[in-house]
């Protein structure tokens, strides 16, 4: 890949605790990551994506950084981060270290002294309100579920948090908090890292604190003064500098997308958008029995692929990350192997012929499956169990909760990588801290690897594609048949190059459209597409 090209990349998550154990505490760590380092070289990607694994006490898995600079030792040590560096870099492989400044965990320094006293020099790096009666100061929900004020009885003041009442979240307003985390990350720049992940960046300026129709999303999502902090921190950090950044923007809109990414505005490189990944949710709920709205999965990605391009701006594609169930199991079939294969490899074509620049979370290569949890004790994850909680106190039944879970939970993507048929996966010696599905002894990637015909293949496969060929990174795109039931078909051209790509998002076989003109070089191929007819998750790319 061209040196710095960073838009022929492809990016490859992980989530330390879950990726591989080199100490037996039953946890992943960074020289668990050292370890494996041959293997994602093989596999030809070229960013490393690490969730934080900054000092935390791990309410949110990391995601509630109690110090930036530290290294949390559960993960290891700061010379083991150098290392990593140092041996992915003599890979050619990239560093992306997961930044998150939307807020803090409530033992950082900062918070424990605003938390002090109301006229503590911290005090405004975070919102302390009082409230004119005894209710929180606006009817804002936390993202994990219940009020978004935290009360304080001794300085009668509530604290706002997004998302767990350990992560308060920071006050971006102040200038100097702006300051101290443009230092954090020009720490990292200077430590050597290749690029940043910002978590829920578009949520650092709050609007107005007023009650709320959507439970506050209006007063803070793409807030006010966004823009202006990114380019700021653009400005302050990375801008002039070789790095690829991607912002997880939640609930955002393709028009601020555009502003994001677009470099003319200094912002940053890419991002990522979830409205793909809400077609399973009864009117907006994640916590529903839906099945896949495939016809809307179709539209909103070319929406986004549509409309981004022309505003000039980037996306990240995915299916997979940390927080959202296997991709197999929830837009494909693990019900048997065959299924599982075959849709694992038709989603991976689906997605990587897009334009963008791919992740691939760890495990979706060797088409990983959700764990399928029957108790509630199987689960950790902080909105797994608020989520269960709520639901109970809904009335839900016990079954229904456990379905809805075993849907829709973060845990799905967080059991360890199955690395071997051994015990635990060969993941850890001692006991994982979150259980693993049963099917490791014929899902793992040893046995990937030595099957020729497996799905890593295939992903390694798109992966030479887009290093190869411009078409893929550079090409527009051009939706066909959207109202199809079954089959996702478009078409990307880029000089005098069209490339037809055709999906069966069904595990049957489907008749193709009578008028698609099917001829041309086979580029790519899962199962097959003749006779007018497309295999049960068959999927084919054509050079026409
Ligand atoms: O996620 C943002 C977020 O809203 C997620 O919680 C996700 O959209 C939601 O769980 C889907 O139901 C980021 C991190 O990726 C996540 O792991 C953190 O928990 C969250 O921010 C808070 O930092």
């Amino acid at each position: 890949m061209a040196q710095n090209d960073w838009k022929k990349a492809v990016v490859y998550q992980i989530y330390p605790k879950s990726f591989n154990d080199t100490t037996g505490n039953g946890e992943g760590d960074i020289n668990g990551i050292i370890e494996k380092l041959d293997y994602l070289q093989f596999l030809g990607v070229d960013y490393l994506w690490l969730t934080p694994v900054y000092e935390s006490p791990m309410n949110d898995n990391g995601y509630d950084i109690s110090d930036y600079y530290k290294i949390n030792d559960r993960f290891g040590n700061i010379d083991d981060l150098k290392s990593l560096i140092e041996q992915a870099h003599q890979r050619d492989l990239k560093i992306m270290l997961d930044i998150v400044i939307n807020h803090t965990s409530t033992e950082h320094e900062w918070f424990k002294q605003a938390y002090s006293s109301v006229d503590n020099p911290y005090r405004d790096y975070y919102f302390f309100r009082r409230s004119a009666n005894d209710a929180p100061p606006t009817n804002w929900e936390s993202k994990f579920g219940g009020n978004a004020w935290k009360f304080d009885p001794e300085t009668e003041t509530y604290y706002l948090h997004l998302f767990d009442v350990t992560q308060a979240d920071l006050n971006w307003d102040n200038p100097q908090v702006r300051s101290e985390l443009y230092d954090i990350i020009n720490y990292w720049i200077d430590f050597g890292v290749d690029g940043f992940r910002f978590d829920v960046i578009n949520l650092i300026s709050k609007g107005e604190f007023k009650n709320s129709e959507k439970i506050g999303k209006e007063f803070y999502t793409d807030g006010p003064r966004v823009h202006d902090y990114l380019h700021e921190m653009n400005r302050h950090t990375f801008g002039d500098k070789d790095m690829m950044t991607v912002g997880e923007m939640s609930s955002t809109t393709i028009d601020h997308c555009i502003k994001y990414t677009n470099p003319e505005r200094q912002e940053l490189s890419s991002v990522f958008n979830f409205h793909h990944l809400k077609v399973d949710y009864v009117d907006g709920e994640k916590w529903s029995n839906a099945k896949l709205d495939f016809v809307k999965l179709k539209e909103i990605l070319m929406e986004w692929q549509l409309g981004i391009y022309e505003g000039k701006g980037w996306n990240a594609i995915f299916w997979c990350n940390h927080d959202q169930p296997r991709v197999v199991s929830r837009f494909g079939d693990d019900t048997t192997e065959d299924l599982r294969i075959r849709s694992g490899k038709m989603l991976a074509i689906a997605l990587h012929m897009l334009q963008g620049t791919p992740y691939i979370y760890q495990g979706e290569e060797i088409g990983m499956t959700d764990p399928h949890f029957t108790s509630i004790e199987q689960y950790r994850d902080v909105e797994s169990l608020n989520a269960y909680q709520n639901m109970q106190n809904k009335g839900y039944d016990e079954a229904d909760i456990i379905e809805i879970l075993g849907q829709k939970s973060r845990d799905n993507s967080r059991t360890p990588v199955q690395w071997t048929n051994e015990r635990n996966a060969g993941f850890s010696t001692g006991t994982p801290w979150i259980e693993l599905p049963n099917n490791y002894n014929t899902i793992n990637v040893e046995a990937a690897i030595a099957d020729k015909n497996s799905i890593l293949y295939v992903y390694k496969k798109l992966i030479e594609l887009r290093h190869k060929h411009d078409i893929v990174t550079y090409g527009s795109i051009e939706p066909l048949y959207m109202d199809d039931e079954h089959l996702f078909i478009y078409k990307r051209h880029y000089n005098d190059e069209t490339w037809l790509v055709i999906t069966n998002f069904s595990k049957s076989t489907i008749a193709l459209p009578k008028d698609l003109n099917i001829e041309g070089k086979v580029v790519l191929q899962n199962g097959e597409c003749n006779n007018g007819t497309i295999d049960g998750f068959g999927a084919i790319v054509i050079a026409q």
